[in-house]
C-alpha cells in the first residue's frame, strides 16, 4: 500500500503540471477525488481487506495524501482564477495615453438661434410666448379671422387640408384667436411657429416656413403703439437706428391694414446699389394692422372697451437677412457644410 501510495503521489504531481484551465483542473479532480472512481476513493475502499494495524498505517499515508493533494488543488485552482482575472484585465485595457476621437457637437438650427432672439426681444418688451397648434380647425384658421368662405387663402391650392374641417395652419394668425379666448386684455404675446403653404420653393419661399405673430389687445392701443413697438423691435434686433413705414394693404383680420417695410439695415437708404434692398431702401417685415372689431368680438371682447394691434412676419428671410443668405431653401437642405457655419 506505502508503495502505491508513493506511486500515486509522483503521478498526481505530474498530473499537477497538466493543469492549464479550468477544465483541467475538473479533469484531475475527479481523477483522484471523484466518489465512483476517485484514485483516493478506491484507496479507501482497499483499507477494508488490510489488518487494522495495516490499516492505520495505511489510513494515515492516504490521509496525508488526502490532505496534500487537496491544498494543491486549492492553490491550482485560486492561480487559475488570477490568471483568468490579469488576462481580462489585460485584454480590457484602455491606453488613455491615446488621443481621443472628438465627438461631433451639434448646434442650434440658425433659424432656431434667430427665433431665440426674437423671443427675447419680445420678451424684455413685456411680452409672453404662446403656443398655438400646427394643425387648427378651420374656424381658427379662417372663420374667427374674419376670413370669408370662398376667400382666395381658403383655396386648396393655397392651404393643406386634411378634411374639410382640418387644416395646416397657413399662418401663424390662428393663435391670435387662441390666444384672445384664453386671456382678458390687457395683455401682449407673439406666437412663433411653423406654418404651411403650398407654395414653389425658391429663395424667398418654402412650403413650410416660420412666422411670428405678434398681439397686444388693451384699452386704447393704437397703430402708433404698433409703429413704436415694431421699431423698437428692429432697432434691438438689429442694433441700429431703423425707420418704419405702412403701406396700406387688406388682411380680413385686421382693419386699418398694411404691409409693413423698415429702412435698410445695410445700406440706409443710401446705397443705389445696396444687394440687401436693392437699393429701394426699404425691406418688407411683413403684415400688420388693428385688430378687426369682428375678431375681437368672436372672441368675446368688447371692441367698443378694447382694441389692439397684430402683426406677423416671416422667421425665415428673417434668419436669411440676419446671416447674410440668399436663399431660404438652404435652411431646410440638411447639408451639414451649410448648417456647420451656425455655432
Ligand atoms: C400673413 O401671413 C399674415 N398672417 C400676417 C399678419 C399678421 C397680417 C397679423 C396682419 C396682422 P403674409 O401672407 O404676407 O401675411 O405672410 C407674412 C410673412 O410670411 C411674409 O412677409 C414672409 O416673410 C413670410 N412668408 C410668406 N410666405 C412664405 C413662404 N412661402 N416661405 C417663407 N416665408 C414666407
Amino acid at each position: 500500500m506505502k508503495d502505491t501510495i508513493s506511486e500515486l503521489h509522483k503521478q498526481f504531481c505530474a498530473d499537477l503540471e497538466t493543469i492549464l484551465e479550468a477544465t483541467d483542473f475538473q479533469r484531475v479532480r475527479d481523477q483522484y477525488f471523484s466518489r465512483k472512481n476517485g484514485q483516493v476513493t478506491l484507496l479507501m475502499k482497499e483499507l477494508g481487506k488490510l489488518s487494522p494495524e495495516e490499516r492505520r498505517d495505511a489510513g494515515k499515508l492516504i490521509n496525508d495524501f488526502k490532505n496534500f493533494a487537496e491544498q494543491e488543488l486549492d492553490s491550482r485552482q485560486e492561480e487559475l482564477k488570477r490568471r483568468a482575472e490579469s488576462l481580462a484585465l489585460e485584454r480590457e485595457r484602455v491606453d488613455i495615453s491615446i488621443p481621443g476621437h472628438r465627438p461631433a457637437l451639434g448646434s442650434p438650427h440658425p433659424i432656431v438661434r434667430a427665433r431665440q432672439r426674437i423671443e427675447d426681444i419680445f420678451v424684455s418688451m413685456g411680452y409672453s410666448v404662446e403656443d398655438g397648434p400646427e394643425i387648427d380647425t378651420t374656424f381658427y384658421n379662417f372663420d374667427a379671422l374674419n376670413i370669408p368662405q370662398g376667400h382666395p387663402a381658403r383655396e386648396s391650392q393655397d392651404t393643406f387640408y386634411i378634411n374639410d374641417e382640418l387644416a395646416l395652419r397657413s399662418q401663424t394668425s390662428n393663435v391670435q384667436i387662441h390666444a384672445m379666448q384664453r386671456r382678458k386684455p390687457p395683455f401682449r404675446v407673439i406666437a412663433p411657429g411653423k406654418v404651411f403653404r403650398r407654395d414653389t420653393p425658391d429663395p424667398t419661399h418654402n412650403p413650410m416656413f416660420f412666422q411670428v405673430e405678434g398681439l397686444t389687445v388693451g384699452k386704447n392701443i393704437t397703430m402708433g403703439d404698433l409703429k413704436g413697438t415694431l421699431q423698437t423691435f428692429l432697432e434691438k434686433l438689429f442694433n441700429r437706428a431703423i425707420t418704419l413705414r405702412f403701406r396700406p394693404s387688406y388682411f380680413p383680420f385686421v382693419e386699418p391694414g398694411a404691409e409693413t417695410d423698415f429702412s435698410c439695415y445695410l445700406c440706409a437708404s443710401k446705397n443705389s446699389g445696396c444687394r440687401v434692398c436693392k437699393g429701394t431702401g426699404w425691406i418688407e417685415l411683413g403684415g400688420s394692422g388693428m385688430v378687426h372689431p369682428n375678431v375681437l368680438q368672436a372672441c368675446n371682447i368688447d371692441p367698443q372697451e378694447y382694441s389692439g394691434f397684430a402683426f406677423g412676419f416671416g422667421i425665415d428671410r428673417m434668419t436669411a437677412m440676419l446671416y447674410g443668405i440668399d436663399d431660404i431653401r438652404h435652411f431646410f437642405a440638411g447639408d451639414l457644410r451649410f448648417l456647420t457655419q451656425f455655432r
